[in-house]
């Protein structure tokens, strides 16, 4: 017998929004929460999709959150807007602000977007992806929990600190990538955990220190970057960049507001956009030429680009207009209905 259900596209949608609603959420914040999870759950991104309606749900019990916040947008100086998410869940504040985010950068070259006091679940890609889909160049990051112990270190100090970046490209899907700066992303380790498989080595320590591939011990004890030293220092970039640069709280700082509630993490996020028109003097074809011819050195060699895999993924689950989705998720989806 089958380990999973099929659902179409539409019902991935109806699950998404009625259990927002159900659970505190008002429509508009329950659109733009599903807007994104049901786009994780087209790419097959099982650790950002319907999963995390258990995050947003649990986060909503323990009370600090709120479901009807109403973002405050500030147009605060020529290439830079503030967005105040007023301690609901970043997407609402983002889907307000991104408007008068374009128009900066195609005014100014860049301009960035500073959220600040939200809860943030969710995966980057689709937020870089809104500024690559008008002609603009992306990047975005946020802190999470302190769950990660910087290279050398045995105790959670970093968060899991997603970066993410997208490049338009004409007449095919952008250049877009989007990753945890921890070997794992927390969604993912949760996963093995509830499949009750082992992690691959080097992923994370347990609470004395030692390597464990356990995954249960993982999320006791501490996670670890990618790229040792490299990937330790990104992430304390992320930390400055998305935290003390914009006013908001460190991945340490979020996990402490939570007081061992086990929440959505609460800080700020920068996105920051850039015009490849203005940046580039009006040069924007040849140079796209430029960026194609790099990207076909990569493919030739048999490498792939990243998204490759989500874009596949897309493609196949829009044709079936459905998805795949384990049962146990799907019967713990059910127990958060009305
Ligand atoms: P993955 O390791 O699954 O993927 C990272 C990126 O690398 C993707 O763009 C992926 O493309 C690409 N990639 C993977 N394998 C290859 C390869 N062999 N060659 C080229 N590119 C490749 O991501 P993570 O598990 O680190 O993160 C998952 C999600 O978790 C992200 O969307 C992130 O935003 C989210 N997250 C959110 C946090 C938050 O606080 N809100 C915190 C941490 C993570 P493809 O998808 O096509 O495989
Ligand atoms: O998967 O690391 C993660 C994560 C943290 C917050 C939301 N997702």
């Amino acid at each position: 017998m089958s380990d999973t259900i099929t659902l179409s596209l539409a019902e991935v949608r109806e699950l998404s929004e009625s259990i927002l609603m159900d659970n505190g959420f008002s429509d508009d914040h329950a659109k733009s929460i599903t807007d994104v999870i049901a786009a994780c759950q087209q790419d097959d991104c099982h650790s950002h999709g319907l999963f995390r309606l258990l995050m947003c749900t649990q986060s909503m019990k323990i009370g600090r959150i709120s479901g009807s916040a109403k973002p405050t947008i500030v147009d605060a100086a020529p290439s830079v807007v503030k967005a105040d998410a007023s301690g609901g869940i970043s997407l609402l504040a983002l889907d307000a602000a991104l408007p008068l985010l374009i128009e900066k950068a195609k005014k100014n070259g860049i301009a960035a977007l500073a959220i600040n006091h939200c809860f943030h679940f969710s995966a980057l890609w689709p937020e870089v992806e809104k500024l690559s889909a008008v002609g603009l160049a992306g990047l975005a990051m946020v802190p999470s929990h302190a769950w990660v112990a910087p290279a050398g270190g045995k105790r959670g100090t970093l968060g899991t600190n997603p970066l993410a970046f997208s490049w338009p490209r004409q007449g095919t899907n952008p250049f877009t990538f989007d990753f945890a700066t921890s070997q794992f992303a927390r969604g993912e380790i949760e996963l093995y955990r509830r499949a009750g498989k082992p992690l691959p080595e080097g992923v994370a320590i347990d609470k004395d220190g030692n390597p464990t591939t356990d995954a249960q011990a993982a999320m006791d004890g501490s996670m670890l970057t990618f790229g040792d030293y490299k990937g330790s220092a990104l992430s304390i970039m992320i930390e400055l960049l998305a935290g003390p640069l914009i006013d908001d709280l460190t991945s340490k700082e979020s996990m402490e507001a939570a007081n061992g509630q086990p929440e959505a993490p609460y800080h700020g996020e920068i996105i920051i956009a850039f015009d490849p028109n203005l940046l580039s003097g009006g040069n924007v074809p040849a140079n796209n030429d430029r960026a194609e011819r790099l990207f076909a050195d990569i493919i030739e060699q048999g490498a792939r680009l990243p998204s490759q895999r989500r874009y596949q993924a897309r493609e196949r689950n829009l044709v079936r207009n459905a998805v795949d989705i384990p049962k146990t998720l799907y019967n713990d989806l059910l127990k958060l209905k009305n």
